[in-house]
């Protein structure tokens, strides 16, 4: 098929999502064009069939905000006839698909058809697609899509409470990578950059906003390191992280806690840490944990959204209500005192990891457009 990806370029799931499921396409001998603002960060080395389309439109002193959904509109009807895509998947409600839904329009008018899927991910539902702003267009755009799928149960099912949908939802999760995500050497040299006298290792990925509540991480990380050596690992970056970082050095706890960044090949540190933690307000999936459980390790989170739906609590990880830090950090002690529990969740987690390969999930995906090709042909 030849394909069309429009997504956010950027660190966040979505964008992540997006790009992984593109290369894992052309792999498959999909043709796949990416149509954003940036070349999106998952999208390196080169692949003959892989092709980045950018959406850049032009400033004028008249636009206080750029009309980027009218720009990328007309950057999807050029592609999808130049490229003769076959289908366009786009990650993101907002504004994606109401873009791609007026491109679509705009096609009908020149004789070409063009179904569309949907991907809902999470905040796009949960959070900013709420808005009243947003909420009609949202609502209307993902009615319009030929096809619409969901990230979890969850989130399926928060689409219908939070809009006026009443089209069927495909739920297909998230997943990983397991050739990439892999357990590493807790031996080796690089962890013992982070934990030199043989400490205990948490992990934490995220964009670092509001809704990912560091603060909670850190609070797990203070109690955790009074009852077992323990040093912190904090991936990504984003408004919480200053703050954050400033309250790191207030307590003294700076050469503790490592502040990485935003990073490419995170697959080659996050399994050098023992416990991931996500005690999110809300999280449709987890990606960022299940690609932690790929590496082998439990993770310690909030029971928000589809977490549940990916961590067997008991079994690859434990879960507590958002912001019971109490118990978050009893979990995690649990975890860490106990070489066996560890190495017996460690398993689990790997196990779990497994049945989201993306051997096993990316054919969900080709299924689903070929269902919804086969809807939409005349
Ligand atoms: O985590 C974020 O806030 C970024 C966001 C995105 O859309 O870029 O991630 C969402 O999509 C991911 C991929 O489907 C999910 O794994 C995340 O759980 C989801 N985030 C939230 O629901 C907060």
């Amino acid at each position: 098929m030849n394909l069309g990806i429009v997504c956010y370029p950027t660190y966040g799931g979505s964008g992540v999502v997006a790009t992984e499921l593109g290369k894992a396409l052309s792999l498959r001998g999909h043709n796949v064009h990416f149509i954003t603002y940036d070349r999106p960060v998952r999208l390196d080395g080169f692949a003959h069939n892989i092709f980045y389309h950018q959406v850049s439109p032009e400033k004028y002193p008249l636009f206080e905000f750029l009309p980027y959904e009218s720009a990328l509109a007309s950057k999807l009807v050029e592609v999808v006839q130049f490229a003769r895509l076959d289908l366009l998947h786009v990650h993101y409600a907002i504004p994606h698909a109401s873009s791609t839904y007026l491109a679509q329009q705009i096609l009908a008018e020149r004789g070409v058809r063009i179904p569309f899927v949907t991907t809902l991910h999470g905040t796009d539902i949960t959070l900013v697609g709420k808005e009243e702003a947003f909420e009609p267009v949202v609502s209307f755009s993902i009615n319009r899509s030929t096809g619409v799928t969901a990230v979890s149960e969850y989130l399926r099912q928060a689409t219908y409470a939070n809009f006026h949908v009443t089209r069927p939802i495909e739920v297909i999760p998230n997943f990983v990578d397991l050739s990439r995500f892999q357990r590493a050497d807790k031996t080796g040299e690089l962890r013992k950059r982070f934990t030199p006298q043989g400490e205990k290792l948490l992990v934490h990925v995220s964009n670092f906003r509001r809704i990912k509540r560091v603060g909670d991480v850190y609070a797990v990380f203070k109690h955790v390191r009074t009852e077992v050596p323990t040093r912190l690992l904090l991936i990504g970056d984003g408004p919480e992280r200053a703050p954050l970082e400033r309250q790191v050095h207030e307590d003294g706890l700076h050469g503790e806690v490592f502040f990485l960044g935003n990073q490419g090949g995170i697959e080659q540190v996050i399994g050098l840490g023992d416990v991931f933690l996500m005690p999110s307000e809300t999280e449709s999936f987890g990606l960022a944990a299940l690609e932690a459980m790929a590496c082998g390790l439990p993770v310690v989170c909030s029971n928000a959204g589809g977490l549940p739906e990916l961590v067997c609590h008991g079994e690859c990880g434990l879960y507590a209500d958002v912001g019971d830090v109490a118990t978050l950090s009893e979990h995690t002690l649990r975890l860490l005192s106990s070489p066996d529990e560890l190495s017996r969740f460690s398993e689990a987690a790997y196990a779990r990891a497994q049945r989201f390969d993306v051997t096993a999930v990316v054919p969900r995906y080709e299924d689903y457009y070929q269902a919804v090709r086969a809807a939409n042909s005349p």
